[in-house]
This record gives C-alpha cells, sequence and structure tokens, in this order.
C-alpha cells in the first residue's frame, strides 16, 4: 500500500465500513479474527450492503457473506488480477478519477518489458544475485531514482558492486514506504488519451489480458459464473455514487508474493475509484494489539520511527548523502530532513548539532538483511549469541519451530519476559527435541533467564490500532511481586548501563578505553537523551513523559501541535514525525474518550490518529478535480471558495487552504510542489501508483506465481515462483519439489494455518486461561469428508501430517468447510490447520509451525504460513528418534536434496 498510495497504514477507518455498498473480505476471516470490527460490516450489510467472502475455508465471515468463493490457497493474484482484466476490458473503471488521480496517462521507458514479454519475469533481473534492477521500470523522462543501490552501480561496475548493490536492495527497500512512496526523479511524459502504447493503462491492460474467466477458473479452482458474479457486484457497486471497500489481514501477507497481492487490489481500488473516499478504500487488518503502532515506531531492522528507512553501511556516509538518497523532490516526504533531524535531536538532545552531523553516525547501519529469521540462522551460525525474546514465543509462533530451538540452544544467554512458562522459555528442559534425543539438556549451554512480564491492565501507554488511531489505557493495577513492565525494564536495563559505562572506575576495569574504537561505540548510548521522570514504588517511567517526546517539541520546550511544523536546523525535536500532534497542546490526544453518538459520524474527538487526526486518507480524492463531491451520497470534502479552504467533517489529507486549480512553479520542491488536484500527498508524482516504477522489489506489477511448495505447475509463465523470493543464506532446512518435479506426488494436499476465536496467536495469552482452553481443549486438523475416505481418517480420531522439516500429530475434523475444489483437471484436498499450540499450558498440541519452510516475501521478509505442501496419514506421529526416521523416509521417497526448491 506504502507504493501504490504513499503510506503503508489502513487508508479508511472501521467505523467507515458502515458506508460500504459492497464490501469483499479476502485474505482475512475478520468475523472471528477481527469481532468488534465487523460490527461495521454487520451495519453496512443491515443497510443494503453486499458481503463477499473469498476464502479457502468457509468460516463464519463466510455465513453471514451474502457470497462465499472457496478459492486455492495462494492464487489470490489470478483472481484479482481477473477482475483487473474485467474492469478494463469492459471499461467499468472510473475514467475521470483515474485520468486525474492515478498514472495510467504516464508513460513507461521503452526499455521495460513485462512478464508478458519474457515468460513471467519483467526486464531489469540478474539471475545471480536474483534481485531486480528499477532501471527499466522508470517513466520516460525521469532518472533512476538514486537509491543507494542505484548510487553504487553508477559509481562501480564490478561483479562485487552488483553484490552489494543486491544486498542493499535485500536489505530494506521494501518496507521504506510506510509513510512515503518511491522518489521519480525527473519530469514524466503522459498521454491523456489514455492511447499511447506504452502508457501505464495500456501496459496494464496488456499485463493482465491472459487473466480470463477461464484462466481464473484453471488457477483457483473458482467456477466462471461464480467469478463473472464477483466481478459484477464490485463493478456496479463503485463509481460516483457507489463505493467498495476491501479488507484483509494475513491471508494475503503470507505469501512468498504477499506484498503483490495487496498491490493487485490497491491497482483495482484505484481503477475503480474506490481510494479517499467514504465505503471505499482497503483495510489492511492488523492484528496483535498495536502491531500497528510496532511498524510506526517499529521493532523492524529496516526501519526508524516514522518508516524512515534505516541508513546502509554502504551507502549512507553521512546525512546529507543520506536524504539525497531516501528522500522525493515532491511531496511531503520532500520534507524528511526535517523527519530525520527532529529524531535525532530527540534522541541525542545537545549532542546533536550542525558540528557533529547531528549524531547521524550515532545510528546503527544495515549491511544486508537482519530480520527475525536471519537472526535465528545467525544463532545456528554461532553469530549471534544472546536475545531478548519481550513478548514473543518463536518455539512455537514462528516458521520451522524446531530451528527455532535449535537456534536458542546455540545462544550464550537467553532472556524471555512473558506472563507465562511459554514453550521458549522451556525447551531447554522439556521441547521436542528432548525427546527427539536431538538435544540433551546437560549439554545446552545457553543460560535462561525469565522475568515476569506486567500486562497491559498493570501498566499504562498507548495502542495503535489497525486504523492508525492511538488510544490511551491507564493503569489499573500495580504489577505484582517481581512482575514490572517493559517501559520499566528498558529504561532502568539503559540506565545501569549508561552509569557503567560513564563510571570510569567500571572502564578501567573492564579495559573499555584500551581500545579507541570502544569509546567511539559507547559515545551513542552515553550520549542518549535518557533522562525520564519515574513514579511510584517501583521508579516506573511515566508514559505520558514518552509520548510527550514522540510528540516533540520546539526551541522554547512548547509541545509541537504538527509535523508541519518540524524543523530540518535542529531548532524542533520529535521522537516519530507521523505522530507529531498526539500530545499537541500538552494534552494526551490519544485519551480522549467522548462517545461517538455525541459527534459526527467521523467521530474525530475519540482517540488521536496518525497523521493529523486525520480518518480517511487522500480524502483530497473524496472531491473531483475542481473540489466538488463526486457525488453528494459520498461526499466527504469539498472545497469551500468564499473561506479558501477545504471543508467537511474529516481533517483535510491535504494542504487546507491550497485552491484546486493551483499549479506549482517549475522550481517548487517538497509540499509546495503539489498541485491542487493532486491527491496523494506521499507520492513523488501525487498520484496513486497502478505500475510502481520503483519500491516493490519483485516488479512494478502483480504476477501470479505459483507458492515456494504447489501442487501446480504455473498455468500462466515458464517462470513458477516468484524469482526474487527470498531464500535465507545458509538456510539448512529441506524444501519440496513442486509439481512437475519428481517426488512432488509424495505432498500431494495443499495446508493453510490460521487463527480460532478461543486461542491467540502463539497460545502464550490463552492456553493458560482454563476457559478457553476448555472451548478449545486440543490441537485438530480440518479435512473434507472425501480427503477423509481417501486417506482413512476417522472423525475425533489422530492424523500425522508431515512435511520435510518435521512431521506432527492433531485430532481430526471431518468437516464441508475446507470443500476439495478442482484445479487444471485434478481434484485437490486442502488441509485446515490452526496454529495455537504447544506442549505447554492447559490446552496442548503440537506446534503447526514444524511444518513450515523459511522461504520470504522479498519486500517484507515475511514467511509464507498461508499455502505450502504436507502429507496426512492416520494415527499418531512416532515418538524419539523414530520421529526423525519418519520425516528423512519422506525426504527421501521425494528425492529432496539440499537444491530441491531453490532454483530460481
Ligand atoms: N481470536 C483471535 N483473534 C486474532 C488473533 C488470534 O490469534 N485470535 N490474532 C490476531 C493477529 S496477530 C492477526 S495478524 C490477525 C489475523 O487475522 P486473519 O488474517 O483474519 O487471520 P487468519 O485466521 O490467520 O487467516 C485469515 C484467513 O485467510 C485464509 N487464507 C489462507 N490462505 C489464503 C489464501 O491464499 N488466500 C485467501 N484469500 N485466504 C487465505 C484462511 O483460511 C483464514 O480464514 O488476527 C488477530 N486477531
Ligand atoms: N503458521 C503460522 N504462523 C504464524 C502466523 C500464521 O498465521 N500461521 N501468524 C503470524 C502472526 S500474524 C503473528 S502476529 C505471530 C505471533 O507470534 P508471537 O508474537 O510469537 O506469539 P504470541 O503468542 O502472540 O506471543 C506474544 C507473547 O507475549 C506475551 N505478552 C503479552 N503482553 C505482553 C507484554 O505486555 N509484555 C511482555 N513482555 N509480554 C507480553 C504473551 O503472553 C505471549 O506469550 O505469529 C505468526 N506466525
Ligand atoms: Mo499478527
Amino acid at each position: 500500500m506504502g507504493a501504490s498510495f504513499g503510506r503503508g497504514g489502513a487508508t479508511n477507518f472501521q467505523q467507515d465500513l458502515r458506508n460500504s455498498d459492497c464490501i469483499v473480505i479476502q485474505g482475512s476471516n475478520m468475523a472471528e479474527c477481527h469481532p468488534v470490527g465487523f460490527q461495521w460490516v454487520m451495519e453496512a450489510k443491515a443497510r443494503g450492503a453486499t458481503l463477499i467472502h473469498v476464502d479457502p475455508r468457509f468460516t463464519r465471515t463466510s455465513a453471514l457473506a451474502d457470497v462465499y468463493v472457496p478459492l486455492r490457497a495462494g492464487s489470490d493474484i489470478a483472481f484479482l488480477g481477473g477482475i483487473v482484466r474485467y474492469v478494463i476490458e469492459h471499461e467499468k473503471y472510473f475514467r475521470d478519477y483515474v485520468l486525474a488521480y492515478t498514472n495510467a496517462a504516464t508513460i513507461v521507458t521503452e526499455e521495460f518489458r513485462d512478464t508478458e514479454d519474457l515468460d513471467g519475469v519483467f526486464s531489469g533481473l540478474d539471475p545471480e544475485t536474483r534481485t531486480y534492477d528499477f532501471a527499466t521500470w522508470r517513466y520516460e523522462g525521469t532518472r533512476v531514482p538514486p537509491g543507494p543501490a542505484g548510487e553504487q552501480d553508477q559509481d562501480r561496475e564490478d561483479r562485487d558492486s552488483r553484490f552489494e548493490a543486491a544486498a542493499t536492495r535485500k536489505a530494506a527497500r521494501g518496507e521504506a514506504h510506510g509513510a512515503g512512496g518511491a522518489d521519480v526523479p525527473g519530469r514524466a511524459r503522459t498521454d491523456e488519451t489514455l492511447r499511447h502504447p506504452r502508457c501505464v493503462l495500456q501496459i496494464v491492460r496488456r499485463h493482465f489480458s491472459r487473466y480470463t474467466p477461464e484462466m481464473v477458473e484453471e488457477i483457483c479452482g473458482v467456477p466462471r459464473a461464480t467469478f463473472l458474479r464477483v466481478c459484477e457486484l464490485i463493478t456496479s457497486n463503485s463509481g460516483r455514487d457507489r463505493t467498495t471497500a476491501f479488507a484483509y489481514a494475513v491471508g494475503w501477507t503470507q505469501h512468498t508474493v504477499g506484498v503483490q497481492y495487496i498491490r493487485t487490489a490497491s491497482i483495482l481500488q484505484s481503477l475503480l475509484g474506490n481510494i479517499g473516499r467514504p465505503g471505499g478504500g482497503i483495510l489492511a487488518l492488523r492484528g496483535h494489539a498495536s502491531i500497528q503502532g510496532s511498524t510506526d515506531i517499529p521493532t523492524l531492522f529496516n526501519l526508524l520511527p516514522g518508516y524512515i528507512p534505516m541508513p546502509h553501511a554502504l551507502a549512507s556516509r553521512d546525512l546529507e548523502t543520506f536524504l539525497r538518497a531516501e528522500g522525493t523532490a515532491k511531496g511531503y516526504w520532500g520534507d524528511m530532513r526535517s523527519y530525520v533531524v527532529s529524531l535525532l535531536k530527540a534522541w541525542w538532545g545537545d549532542a546533536a548539532d550542525e558540528s557533529t552531523d547531528f549524531c547521524f553516525d550515532h545510528l546503527p547501519r544495515l549491511t544486508g538483511s537482519h530480520g527475525t529469521y536471519d537472526t535465528v540462522l545467525a544463532q545456528l551460525h554461532g553469530v549471534c549469541k544472546g536475545y531478548f525474546l519481550m513478548g514473543e514465543n518463536p518455539a512455537v509462533g514462528s516458521i520451522n519451530a524446531r530451528l527455532q530451538r535449535l537456534g536458542m540452544a546455540n545462544l550464550d544467554w537467553l532472556v524471555v519476559r512473558d506472563f507465562s512458562l511459554i514453550e521458549s522459555a522451556t525447551w531447554w528442559k522439556d521441547g521436542p527435541e528432548i525427546e527427539t534425543g536431538e538435544l540433551r539438556t546437560e549439554d545446552i549451554g545457553t543460560e535462561v533467564f525469565f522475568l515476569p512480564a506486567a500486562a497491559h491492565t498493570e501498566k499504562s501507554g498507548s495502542f495503535t490500532n489497525t486504523q492508525r488511531l492511538l488510544q490511551w489505557h491507564g493503569q489499573a493495577v500495580e504489577p505484582a511481586g517481581d512482575t514490572r513492565s517493559d517501559l520499566w525494564f528498558t529504561y532502568h536495563l539503559g540506565r545501569r548501563i549508561r552509569e557503567k559505562l560513564a563510571d570510569a572506575g567500571y572502564r578501567a576495569r573492564m579495559n573499555l578505553d584500551e581500545d579507541e574504537r570502544a569509546v567511539d561505540r559507547d559515545r551513542p548510548v552515553l550520549d542518549l537523551t535518557w533522562d525520564y521522570p519515574t513514579e511510584g514504588v517501583q521508579d516506573e517511567p511515566e508514559a505520558e513523559a514518552v509520548l510527550a517526546e514522540i510528540n516533540g517539541r520546539d526551541a522554547e520546550g512548547w509541545p509541537l501541535s504538527s509535523y508541519e511544523q518540524l524543523a530540518g536546523d535542529g531548532s524542533t525535536t520529535c521522537g516519530c514525525w507521523i505522530y507529531c500532534g498526539v500530545h499537541a497542546d500538552g494534552v494526551n490526544q490519544a485519551d480522549r474518550r467522548k462517545p461517538g453518538q455525541e459527534q459526527d459520524w467521523v467521530a474525530p474527538e475519540w482517540g488521536w490518529a496518525w497523521p493529523a487526526n486525520r480518518r480517511i486518507l487522500y480524502n483530497r480524492a473524496s472531491a473531483d478535480p475542481e473540489g466538488r463531491p463526486w457525488s453528494e451520497r459520498k461526499a466527504l470534502l469539498r472545497w469551500d471558495a468564499e473561506r479558501r479552504r477545504w471543508t467537511g467533517p474529516d481533517v483535510p489529507d491535504f494542504p487546507a487552504t491550497r485552491p484546486p486549480d493551483f499549479r506549482p512553479g517549475p522550481d517548487a520542491t517538497g509540499p509546495d510542489a503539489l498541485a491542487g488536484d493532486d491527491p496523494f500527498i506521499m507520492q513523488a508524482d501525487g498520484k496513486a501508483w497502478l505500475y510502481a516504477p520503483a519500491g516493490v522489489v519483485d516488479g512494478p506489477l502483480p504476477t501470479h506465481y505459483e507458492p515456494q511448495e504447489s501442487p501446480f505447475t504455473n498455468a500462466l509463465y515458464g517462470q513458477q515462483r516468484n524469482p526474487v523470493r527470498q531464500i535465507l543464506d545458509g538456510d539448512p532446512e529441506y524444501l519440496h519439489p513442486s509439481d512437475g518435479d519428481p517426488g512432488a506426488e509424495v505432498f500431494p494436499y495443499v495446508t493453510t494455518t490460521y487463527r480460532l476465536t478461543e486461542h491467540h496467536t502463539a497460545g502464550g495469552m490463552s492456553r493458560w486461561l482454563p476457559y478457553l482452553s476448555e472451548l478449545q481443549p486440543e490441537f485438530f486438523c480440518e479435512v473434507s469428508p472425501e480427503l477423509a475416505r481417501e486417506r482413512g481418517l476417522e472423525h475425533l480420531g489422530w492424523a500425522t501430517i508431515i512435511s520435510a522439516r518435521n512431521a506432527i500429530e492433531a485430532r481430526v475434523l471431518v468437516t464441508d468447510r475446507v470443500p476439495p475444489i478442482d484445479v487444471r483437471g485434478r481434484r485437490l484436498h486442502q488441509i485446515g490447520l490452526p496454529y495455537h499450540w504447544g506442549p505447554n499450558g492447559y490446552s496442548t498440541g503440537d506446534a503447526a509451525n514444524e511444518l513450515l519452510h523459511l522461504v520470504l516475501d522479498p519486500n517484507t521478509h515475511i514467511q509464507e504460513a498461508k499455502a505450502l505442501t504436507v502429507d496426512i496419514r492416520p494415527g499418531r506421529r512416532p515418538r524419539g528418534p523414530a520421529l526423525l526416521a519418519l520425516v528423512s523416509d519422506y525426504r527421501r521417497r521425494a528425492g529432496i536434496t539440499e537444491q530441491t526448491g531453490r532454483e530460481m
């Protein structure tokens, strides 16, 4: 979404779903996983909206839908691409909107080659490094964006530089667009007739021309008539007077082409004119409490707060070079200097000034991909020696759970902060590898510290929920016993480390000053502003003081109210530019609780949403280029010519007083360069991107590829899988052969993993609760009656499910909820696996993640948990070393080697 529209967050808010005429839920089981937000889907339905659910499994969401479409897991790009084709071929797109607000008319360079020309790959592919160079994807008349990778290519031409550039791209590029699109320096040409063969609309048309209803049926197993009914419903509910919304969650993200699933929906919604308007948009349903917050103020390795990219060791020499490479000339990303300098001031205070390059060198540097799975491999290879697990249970929740545990068994120390003794804290004495004999407790060198964590009821703080909304919660009770909040732990750990490093005696005893580099190394820690007030018996840091730091202050120390006030000269501080305003006037805006009934329908005084409390992003697009709503029924903002400002119930996502007919001068930069009809203010050209000339590492357009492991060959192209999917260096696991390779028939079924209402994620918050454990007492698998007959599985009996990684056992649930489907003339059975279980707690079972592999989406480094192949057979799994023998026997039968599945 960031690459398409300029920001990664959900475009609309959940309450706005009530304004939709049609809602498509695809890649999510919203009724069971987002039940509170789902009330607005029901509200829309009560007002006459049509609800469509597309999912391999029939769930409570499907039960409430008007149309339920079962499809093969891992085939959504073909399905959505088919709708894109339908919209273009039948000229159902919203022409005025498309022409004014998308890049449909922009002309692409003649060097560009599409997957239609190259049998499934785009121009610019380097097979050796398995990365794309974006140069040939650019708009005609623009230059290659000066991103770090591009710069190296120009400096040096040798092979090492190619590999360095590829490493830079692999490290970070994809996620850096959460709050600002990629740059397109120069002036692009356009063809307003949309007929130029190289204009974006024509390229998109040709790209999807073979995604016919017949092809959709062939790939997805969705009958033509059902598919055409969906096309009809979506297009008849889009346009001036009507809007359709899409909602997705991890049914789309957890694929080796996950980002491109979302790109396909972005293209479709842009063509239909559904972005920036009430009842439209794309809702990314975020999962964990504050998972949106954890990318805004990131726990990710390649981002700084507010989606500022993490500098790279090879490319980001100094602040100036960094800003030149990462900023854009036009739009609000053009003000990046203000955001970065204010962040550096918030972190390093007086130490950050012109003379120190604002302490830019105090920031860490990337040297490659350092995501969670790279870290596990670094543990296995003895590089990573210590590990903090604060709110995570990888022994159950992360892919290839066995590898996670083997990684932890290779550490010097491990700190687990949690409520209960989760599997990630006890694997060393009772984990599955102790049972198989792979590990012996007495041989494990890892020192494990378990520290009890305070729950949200025992501390104050904010949650940023799915619609970018910050909501405050206050402490209800003091944490009991040794329990402490994460804020307490982090603050006091930092305080103690700083005290030690500042103590000359300690430094002398530890020989810290022997080496000049060590002195430099400690500077960033010593220079930090680490002066939060504390309260209560435990010296708990005041959470609101942290919020105030994030919000930022002016030169006199007064709270700022908008990121437009941030300066690049060091006179302002701000811990996260997109959150600037959350503490405006010194008031905790996230703590506002005025009931919805006492406000208009947008309810702007309930919590605080980034950016600037806007609830519908890109809402300038709710009005036509002249500033009039496209229709009264779908009105949101309008240009008030008398007051000379944008008015409406929502905060304008646009310079508030810029008239529709404003045209920037030729030398204007940053926000000043936005024309009065450029609604996508974080994009370098102000437009929604049907075609992404940069910013998505696996292609400017989505292409259907088969999952890493699939019982089918790609019906569209010779290229079977995403050629640049991320396969980690040094990954020791085995992958399955796919259809067409010998041995593929050993793993004939597709499986997908998902959630249940009664449990939460890896189970640490639900398997220890007696009531929830009683409701869902045991791990199970869902199979169709037909598959049960085929494999002799009995309802409530046991089944063993096997992959090349591991084998697990589950109770059998025979159900019509996972219908067999016909794909490419064959009957396909899919197996459903909830992933909440592990051996600890009241409700126990094997972890589905024992089966999964570590091949990832190259943009986001997310695992393919939603589609892979397995075998299933009746009975319990073997115990002890016999389990390993079973798995290796399967590998032998399938002829699996270290190379299997790794070809491009
Ligand atoms: N009760 C409860 N609520 C939760 C959670 C929980 O554990 N328990 N977890 C929270 C978290 S962390 C998250 S991220 C969200 C996740 O929210 P959801 O994404 O809604 O949850 P899932 O059940 O993982 O998967 C959604 C659906 O995707 C379907 N699916 C699988 N493969 C495909 C595919 O290839 N295409 C399509 N179209 N659909 C597919 C699955 O059958 C499933 O019904 O839920 C949050 N809410
Ligand atoms: N196969 C498969 N695997 C998946 C998925 C899937 O769909 N299929 N989904 C993926 C997704 S979307 C997610 S989000 C992950 C979740 O994976 P994890 O994050 O590993 O799983 P959780 O059980 O949510 O772990 C959170 C832990 O934090 C603890 N906790 C809660 N609050 C606090 C707190 O305030 N402080 C501290 N210190 N601890 C706290 C809880 O007790 C719990 O043990 O799983 C991923 N893995
Ligand atoms: Mo999640």
